[in-house]
C-alpha cells in the first residue's frame, strides 16, 4: 500500500508486529515482486505515533480524548448544522484513500450524501486531472501500457525504477534493457535509475517537454511513420493534428528542449517502426509546464503509430471500481475553478475556504490523506483549514492536517481490517485483492467502515425497518439477497442514497468476524460484472455474485477480468468506437509553443526546483517513523557539479532554498544525475514524529512549504511541483548545528510542518 501497485505480500506476524515479509508468489498481477519499501510495513502498523482515542480539540488549542460516542454524536451534529445553516453543500470531502486503501472512501458517500455534501477531492487533482481531461475527449477513458510485452516502453517525466506503479516494474526494466530487441524511451532531466537502462535518453531540459514532444510527433508526420490502416478505420479528427505538426519546426524545437535533433529524430523512427509501443507519462510532465498539452501530445506518439489493442501497446482497461466521476466539467463555487472527474483542485482548495464569499467551503471531512503537508503552499492550506467551521481528520496518525481538526477520528490501520486498492489499472487481465485483516483493530480504533456507518445511524436518515427484509435475505445467501437488495432500493429510493451503508449493515454481518467492511465490494462486483459481462465470465466468474465469492475467497487476489485485444475499441465511449483526436484548444496552444518562453526563472530565483521527488525511501506521508529509512535520512538537496562549485556548496554540507512561497534549509548531494540550473527534493519528508522519549523530529525538507497554489495548470489546475523557480545559498558552517548531515534529526525542520 505504499504506491499504486500494492504487491501481494506474504507476513509472518510475531503478537502484534509484522516479523517478516516477503511477496506472494500467487498475487496474480505482482507474483512474488516487492520493492524495498515494502520489507519495512511495520514502521507503519507499529508507528509508535499511532492514534488510539477520538480527540477533541480543547479551547486552549489542545487536544483531549473522549469515547466515540460523544465524538460522533458531536461530529454529526456539527455537520448537520452547516447543513441547516449554510446547505449541506458546504461541506467539503479530501482524501479517501492513499494508494492501498481505497475501501474506507468507497463508504464516505452515504454520510456525504444523506448531509448533502457536494464537493469534493483528493490528491488525483494535483496529478492525473490534465491527463483524464485529454482522455475523455480522445476516447473516454484511462489507459495503461502493456509494459511486459513492449518492445519499446516510452517514460515521460517517469521514473518506474524508483516509483513503480505497474506490476514488476524493475523486473519488466531490467528485460527490456538486457534484450536487443527492445527498447526504452526516456524523456527526464535526469539521468535517473530508469535513464540508465534507456537506448535513449531524451534529456530535456526542465519544463520543456512540450517541444520535445511536439518535435517527436512531428517526425512521425513528416517521416510517414504513421500507421495509416489504423488511422483510416480507427481515428477521427486526423487532418487537423497532422497539420498542426507538419507546421512544427523539428530542428528549432529539438534545441529548445536542449535535445540532439539526431538523437531526437532516432527515437521517434524507434517508435514509429516498433510492433509494440507502451508510453507512461507522470508527474514529470504532469506537475510541471504545459501539463495537459503534453498529456495530449504524448498521446499522439501511440496513437498516431497504431499502437493501441494489440499486445504490448496502450490499452483502455476495465475498472473494479471508477476513480473518477463520470460527470462533466463543473466549476468551483468560490473561484469558479474547473472541477474535472468530480474534483476539486486541490490547488484552489484554501482560496475556496478562506474567503467571505458567501457560497465558501465551511466544514471539510478529511480521510487518510494530509492535505496540509502534501498540497501547494502548506502555509495558505494551514490558514485555510484553521478557519473553517468544523473539521475532521480520519488517519492513523497525528499528522499536520490532524493537527488543525476540531476532532481527529483514530482509525484502524490497513493491517487490521479489510483493504483493498481500485488502482486496478492492466489489460488485458486485470486483477483485484481483497485483503484480509492479520490483527485485530488496535484498542480505541475503528475501521473506517463503521466510523461512516456510525455517523449515518446518528444522522437518523434511514428507518431501520427498511433493512431487516435485507438482513433476512443475506442470511439466506447471495442470491436471495441480490433480490430482496434490488426490491428494496426500487421500493425505498432513500435507500438507494445511502448503499454502502445499507449494504454494510445487512450484508456486513454475514461475511464473517471482522469482514464486515467488505460488504461494499458486493455492489462493485455486480457492477463489473454488468459493465464486462464476456470478460468478467472468461475470466471465470459467472456473474456478480459469483466475482464477489471470488473475491472473498482469493487470499492472494483474482483476476476479474480477461479481454480480448480487439475489445479495446468497445472500451471507447465515443458511439463510434473510435479515437477523437482533434482537441482544438490543445492544437492552439501547440501553436502557441512557437513563442512560448522556455524558461520561467528569474533573476531572484534562477533554479528550477522539483519539489517532490520519488526516491528509494519515499512514500508519500504513509511512513512516518523516519527510522524506517536506511539512506537518505535528511532527504538531500540534489544539485549538479557546476552549480555546487558556483554557489560554493560541498556534498554533505547545508544549503537554503528560497522561492516565492518560502524558505527551507537541507542537507547537499552533489550529484553526476543533476543538470545544472535544477536541483531536487524528494516527497514525503518534513513530516514530524515523536521518538520514545517524546521529542519531535522532523527530518528533511516539507517540499509544500516552497510551493504555491497559483503555479498551476491552466486547464486542470494540476501544480507545477516539479518547476519551482528557486535561490539556493550556502548556509555557513558557523550557522550549522552540530551533527547537521546525514543522521540529523530536529536541525533538518523546515517550514513546513509548523
Ligand atoms: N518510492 C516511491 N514510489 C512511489 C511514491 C513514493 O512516494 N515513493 N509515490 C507514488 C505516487 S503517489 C506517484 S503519483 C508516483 C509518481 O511517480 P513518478 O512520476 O515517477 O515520480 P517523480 O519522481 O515525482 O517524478 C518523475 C520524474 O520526473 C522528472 N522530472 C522533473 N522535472 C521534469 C521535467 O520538466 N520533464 C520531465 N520529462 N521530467 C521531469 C524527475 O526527474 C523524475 O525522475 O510514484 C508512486 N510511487
Ligand atoms: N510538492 C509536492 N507535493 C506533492 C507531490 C509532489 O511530488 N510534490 N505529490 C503529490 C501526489 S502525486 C500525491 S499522490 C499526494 C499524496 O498526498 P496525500 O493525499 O496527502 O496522501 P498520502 O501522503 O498518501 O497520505 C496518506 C495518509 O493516510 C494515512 N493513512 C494510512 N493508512 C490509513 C488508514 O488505514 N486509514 C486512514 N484513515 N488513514 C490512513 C496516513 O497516515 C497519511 O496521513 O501528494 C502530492 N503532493
Ligand atoms: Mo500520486
Amino acid at each position: 500500500m505504499l504506491c499504486e501497485c500494492n504487491c501481494g505480500i506474504v507476513v509472518r506476524t510475531d503478537g502484534r508486529r509484522i516479523a517478516k515479509i516477503r511477496g506472494d508468489k500467487q498475487h496474480p498481477a505482482s507474483r512474488g515482486y516487492t520493492c524495498n519499501k515494502a520489507l519495512r510495513l511495520d514502521h507503519y502498523q507499529n508507528d509508535r505515533n499511532r492514534l488510539t482515542s477520538p480527540l477533541r480539540r480543547r479551547a486552549d488549542g489542545g487536544y483531549e480524548e473522549i469515547d466515540w460516542d460523544t465524538a460522533i454524536d458531536e461530529i454529526a451534529a456539527g455537520f448537520a448544522r452547516i447543513r441547516d445553516d449554510h446547505g449541506g453543500d458546504k461541506v467539503f470531502y479530501y482524501g479517501g484513500g492513499g494508494q492501498g486503501n481505497h475501501l474506507g472512501g468507497a463508504y464516505s458517500g452515504a454520510f456525504l450524501r444523506a448531509i448533502g455534501s457536494r464537493y469534493r477531492s483528493n490528491a488525483l487533482a494535483q496529478e492525473k486531472t490534465g491527463e483524464h481531461w485529454v482522455d475523455r475527449q480522445l476516447y473516454g477513458g484511462h489507459t495503461r501500457g502493456e509494459f511486459e510485452h513492449a518492445e519499446v516502453a516510452v517514460f515521460v517525466g517517469k521514473n518506474p525504477w524508483m516509483s513503480q506503479s505497474f506490476p514488476r516494474a524493475r523486473v519488466v526494466l531490467q528485460e527490456i534493457a538486457k534484450d536487443p530487441g527492445r527498447s526504452m524511451v526516456v524523456i527526464d532531466p535526469v539521468v535517473t535509475d530508469t535513464a540508465k537502462l534507456a537506448d535513449y535518453h531524451l534529456r530535456v531540459r526542465p519544463g520543456t517537454d512540450a517541444w520535445c514532444l511536439a518535435a517527436l510527433a512531428a517526425v512521425l508526420v513528416t517521416e510517414n511513420l504513421c500507421d495509416e490502416a489504423f488511422l483510416a478505420a480507427h481515428v477521427t479528427g486526423v487532418e487537423p493534428v497532422r497539420a498542426a505538426l507538419r507546421d512544427v519546426p523539428i530542428a528549432e524545437y529539438a534545441a529548445r528542449c536542449g535535445v540532439d535533433e539526431a538523437l531526437l529524430r532516432a527515437a521517434a523512427r524507434r517508435i514509429g517502426t516498433a510492433a509494440s509501443v507502451s508510453v507512461f507519462e507522470d508527474l514529470g510532465v504532469q506537475q510541471a509546464p504545459n501539463s495537459t498539452l503534453c498529456s495530449y501530445l504524448d498521446k499522439l506518439l501511440w496513437i498516431l503509430t497504431g499502437n493501441f489493442a494489440k499486445p504490448g501497446a496502450q490499452h483502455l482497461h476495465s475498472s473494479f471500481a471508477p476513480l473518477f466521476a463520470a460527470s462533466g466539467v463543473g466549476r468551483t463555487p468560490v473561484t469558479g475553478s474547473p472541477i474535472i472527474a468530480g474534483l476539486v483542485p486541490s490547488n484552489v482548495v484554501p482560496q475556496e475556504i478562506l474567503t467571505d464569499h458567501p457560497d465558501r467551503l465551511r466544514g471539510m471531512i478529511v480521510e487518510s490523506s494530509n492535505p496540509a503537508h502534501s498540497v501547494a503552499d502548506s502555509a495558505a492550506v494551514r490558514a485555510a483549514l484553521e478557519s473553517l467551521e468544523l473539521l475532521v481528520v480520519i488517519d492513523v496518525a497525528m499528522t499536520e492536517t490532524a493537527r488543525l481538526a476540531h476532532y481527529v477520528l483514530p482509525a484502524a490501520s490497513q493491517f487490521e481490517k479489510p483493504e483493498a486498492t481500485f488502482f486496478n489499472l492492466e489489460f488485458p487481465h486485470n486483477t483485484f485483492q481483497l485483503r484480509h485483516p492479520i490483527f485485530a483493530p488496535l484498542p480505541g480504533t475503528l475501521p473506517e467502515p463503521e466510523i461512516w456507518a456510525r455517523l449515518v445511524r446518528a444522522l437518523g436518515v434511514v428507518d431501520d425497518d427498511a433493512l431487516r427484509p435485507l438482513r433476512r435475505a443475506a442470511e439466506e445467501g447471495l442470491d436471495a439477497y441480490a433480490e430482496a437488495f434490488l426490491a428494496a432500493v426500487a421500493g425505498d429510493p432513500a435507500l438507494g442514497r445511502v448503499l454502502p451503508y445499507v449494504l454494510y449493515e445487512t450484508l456486513g454481518p454475514t461475511l464473517g468476524e471482522g469482514m464486515a467492511g467488505a460488504a461494499a465490494l458486493w455492489g462493485l462486483a455486480q457492477k463489473t460484472a454488468m459493465a464486462y459481462p464476456d470478460a468478467v465470465r472468461r475470466a471465470g466468474h459467472a456473474d456478480g455474485n459469483a466475482l464477489f465469492e471470488a473475491i472473498l475467497a482469493g487470499r492472494s487476489g483474482i483476476t476479474f477480468s480477461e479481454h480480448d485485444y480487439a475489445e479495446d475499441f468497445d472500451l471507447i465511449t465515443h458511439d463510434d468506437r473510435r479515437i477523437a483526436l482533434e482537441i482544438p484548444e490543445l492544437l492552439t496552444d501547440l501553436a502557441a509553443l512557437r513563442t512560448a518562453p522556455v524558461t520561467l526563472t528569474s533573476a531572484e530565483y534562477p533554479l528550477v526546483l522539483s519539489a517532490g521527488e520519488r526516491r528509494a525511501f519515499t512514500a508519500n506521508d504513509i511512513l512516518r517513523d523516519p527510522s524506517w529509512r536506511t539512506r537518505d535520512v535528511d532527504g538531500a538537496l540534489r544539485i549538479s557539479a557546476a552549480d555546487a562549485e558556483r554557489i560554493g556548496l560541498v556534498d554533505g554540507g547545508r544549503a537554503r532554498i528560497s522561492t516565492a512561497a518560502g524558505s527551507a534549509e537541507a542537507t547537499v548531494e552533489v550529484s553526476d544525475a543533476m543538470q545544472p540550473g535544477h536541483v531536487s527534493l524528494p516527497n514525503g519528508y518534513g513530516l514530524d514524529h515523536l521518538d520514545a522519549d517524546g521529542r519531535s523530529h522532523t527530518p528533511g525538507v516539507a517540499p509544500n512549504a516552497l510551493t504555491s497554489t497559483d503555479w498551476r495548470d491552466a486547464y486542470a489546475g494540476t501544480p507545477w511541483h516539479k518547476h519551482v523557480p528557486a535561490r539556493v545559498e550556502a548556509v555557513r558552517a558557523s550557522a550549522q548545528a552540530p551533527g547537521a548531515g546525514a543522521g540529523s534529526t530536529g536541525a533538518g525542520a523546515a517550514g513546513g510542518a509548523g
